[in-house]
């Protein structure tokens, strides 16, 4: 058989490093999925929905810092994948998405199942073509797959189907792309100017975000040169937190109190590869210095006094010998003592609520953590799942936690999983989905046991969708279209395959999660867990204050009043010790 552009497009993956594709066949893909039959050498992972595959992808990437790719047939087929990579495009991790299309000559005729990719995929991706002639791969492919990895983002390349299919114009042998990781470091009188800065102020604050990958030393050196407390932004946490002394928490809506003092108080900010957007969160009337290596990100949240391109490596580097190192850490001491006393009234909160059922939250987010591997990926479900995984789950320096911590889509927790665990096998990767998250990809346990994943998912379960009724409360809207009438999610588990089981006894807990953890294969575990728990933001505006006043008086006029007994009787003791 004559090698066909499609074989080309193998040859050039595998040459680059890829050993999976995330998809679901399909008429206008089977020319590229037969190619990699073929071949044989690239994994097919295969999944039921094909957001899962670009949450696949993303989760598999952000793992492993390499190129992941996923693959999806024409029109309905990859605009299933749309959600999945917008976010991949938003963690900055480097996916390639091949979206076939519809025939070349049909093209404009509202042809069946036509949409215009190029066009679809143009705000989620960093490159994005059509491919109209087969002598355009594989060049346009190398092209992709060099975005891709260079600007850190979502490439697409939108293929019709029958030129999978086409003999390849020459064959001059695959040509691989890979990642080069450049030295990247301002200039030097930018660097003057934020030494300047910086040897003039008394209360530094380093705010470190994902940037800080690969930089953990550099991070660690400036901020005791400096006595700076460091707070991070979410995506930074299984960077940054461990082997820190100088770790305050994070900030942000889901934050701890002392990540958003330590802000406040400073009388000037280092931000440390970070594009932490709430603008409410950060000090004013402070000097800031920004380290990225994008610069065109650069005081788009906080006005900035010293722009600084570079990776935060090869920056801190530079920067350091300017420094005059400070004697004084009366503000770094302060900070530090918040965050202890934050933290151990987290920990209170988690220790305090062993012996409730339905369980509280906190509990069953430390039972996981104390039970989890060394090396342990976690995945988080946004909604209330990624307070918990926040402030409960340790990190260091070897366990991860992905999550959408960027695009803020529900139902990652378990795709990102399925991508986390199809690149590292052998690794424990534990889900923490939340019961409005698990149901929206739910088909996906079916390709856990499909691929033989042994993910554990554990559904916080609450029966609602509680993040958006905390959002209702603090906005003063009477709670409404949250509930959520479940199944047993256990038994459907097991009705898929999965090692499944059913917790609403604090005491059965542990067991309950030793038994999934230790179970050869995939595994849930459907905890119930409590409605009304509030994690209060550690900033709590005049609006929410109100808002929060206004909830209640609609709620009891609303007829309501049983939701308010039952929310004090679930928070009494934290709003006791806040
Ligand atoms: C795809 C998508 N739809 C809707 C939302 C808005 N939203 C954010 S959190 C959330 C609730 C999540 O519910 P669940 O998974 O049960 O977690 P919980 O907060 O109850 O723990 C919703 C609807 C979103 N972020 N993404
Ligand atoms: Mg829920």
């Amino acid at each position: 058989m004559a090698t066909t552009v499609a074989d080309v497009m193998v040859a050039t993956l595998k040459a680059s490093g890829v050993q999976r594709v995330y998809g679901i066949p399909g008429d206008s893909l089977n020319g590229f999925t037969d190619a990699l039959r073929r071949d044989g050498s690239i994994t097919w992972q295969h999944v039921r929905h094909e957001e899962a595959a670009a949450f696949a992808a993303a989760g598999d990437a952000a793992l492993t810092g390499d190129l992941a790719v996923c693959a999806a047939s024409c029109g309905p087929g990859n605009l299933h994948l749309i959600n999945g990579l917008f976010d991949a495009n938003r963690s900055g991790v480097p996916v390639l998405a091949i979206a076939a299309h519809i025939p070349a000559e049909e093209i404009g005729g509202e042809y069946f199942q036509e949409t215009h990719p190029q066009e679809l995929f143009r705000e989620c991706s960093v490159y994005c073509e059509l491919v109209s002639v087969p002598a355009q791969l594989p060049r346009i492919l190398q092209i992709a797959l060099r975005a891709a990895l260079q600007r850190r983002g979502v490439a697409v390349v939108v293929v019709p189907g029958e030129v999978f299919l086409h003999e390849a114009a020459h064959d001059a042998g695959p040509v691989p792309v890979r990642a080069v990781s450049p030295v990247m470091r301002p200039d030097e009188e930018s660097l003057a100017a934020a030494a300047q800065v910086l040897n003039a102020a008394s209360r530094v604050t380093i705010l470190a975000g994902a940037g800080c990958a690969g930089a953990h030393d550099q991070l660690i050196s400036l901020a005791g040169a400096l006595q700076a407390p460091v707070v991070h932004a979410f995506r930074g946490k299984d960077l940054i937190e461990h082997d820190n002394p100088y770790d305050v928490g994070m900030t942000g809506l889901i934050g701890f109190s002392s990540g958003y003092r330590a802000m406040e108080h400073c009388d000037a900010l280092v931000m440390l590869g970070t594009d932490f957007p709430y603008r409410p969160f950060y000090p004013e009337g402070v000097p800031v210095i920004q380290v990225d290596v994008r610069g065109e990100r650069i005081g788009r949240r906080v006005p900035v006094q010293v722009p600084l391109v570079g990776t935060v490596k090869d920056t801190v580097d530079a920067l350091l010998p300017m420094i005059t190192a400070k004697a004084d850490s009366g503000h770094l001491d302060r900070m530090r003592a918040h965050y202890r006393r934050a933290r151990a009234r987290l920990d209170k909160l988690a220790r305090d609520r062993q012996n409730h059922s339905p369980l509280h939250p906190q509990y069953v987010a430390a039972a996981i953590d104390k039970l989890a591997a060394a090396d342990a990926v976690f995945t988080a479900d946004v909604g209330t799942p990624c307070i918990w995984a926040a402030r409960y789950l340790r990190m260091n320096g070897t366990r991860r936690l992905i999550g959408s911590f960027n695009h803020g889509s529900m139902a990652n927790a378990l795709p990102n999983a399925i991508g986390a665990q199809a690149a590292r096998p052998g690794r424990q990767v534990i889900a923490l989905s939340g019961d409005g998250g698990i149901a929206m990809l739910l088909g996906e346990l079916i390709t856990l046991r499909q691929q033989r994943l042994p993910v554990k998912v554990v559904v916080f379960n609450n029966g609602a969708l509680s993040f958006v009724e905390l959002e209702m409360k603090a906005a003063g809207i009477v709670t409404y279209g949250t509930d959520l009438d479940n199944p047993d999610f256990a038994a459907m588990a097991r009705a898929a395959g999965l090692f499944g089981v059913q917790v609403d006894k604090a005491g059965d807990l542990e067991d309950a999660l030793r038994a999934a953890f230790a179970h050869d294969g995939p595994a849930l575990v459907d905890v119930q867990t409590v409605r009304y728990e509030l994690s209060l933001p550690p900033k709590l505006s005049y609006g929410e204050i109100k808002g929060f006043t206004l909830y209640a008086t609609r709620t009891i006029l609303s007829g309501g009043g049983e939701e308010l007994v039952e929310l004090a009787r679930t928070n009494l003791r934290q709003l006791e010790i806040e």
